[in-house]
């Protein structure tokens, strides 16, 4: 601005805004009925996780209310949504499993 001595026009360069799309949180909640074996073969099964990864995640639930499981973009985190809420109601389990924006 003209005579405030803040003149930064020479500095300023634009920053080309890189767009990366957005990431969304899996989250597993607690529930009293789940079996805790199934919940521990769901995150082996769906999330590609070590049997100990596993254990360790499904007793952060347990103890916590919810945890994440892992961080994907929409797609992928939409389906595997999908994988463990169709396995746990096949198996008459009440296990819930959503996603949020990170
Ligand atoms: N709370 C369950 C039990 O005591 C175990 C459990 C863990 C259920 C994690 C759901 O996402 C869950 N059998």
């Amino acid at each position: 601005a003209p005579g405030n001595g803040q003149d930064t026009s020479l500095l300023a360069k634009p920053k080309p805004k890189t767009q990366r799309p957005p990431m969304y949180k899996v989250l597993l909640l607690n529930d009293d009925y789940t079996p805790m074996e199934f919940v521990v073969h769901i995150l082996e099964r769906f999330f590609g996780l070590t049997h100990a990864q596993s254990f360790d995640i499904m007793l952060t639930v347990h103890k916590k209310g919810l945890a994440v499981v892992g961080v994907f973009s929409f797609e992928v985190a939409e389906t595997k949504v999908a994988q463990v809420m169709d396995f746990a109601r096949r198996h008459q389990h009440p296990l819930q499993c959503t996603m949020e924006k990170e």
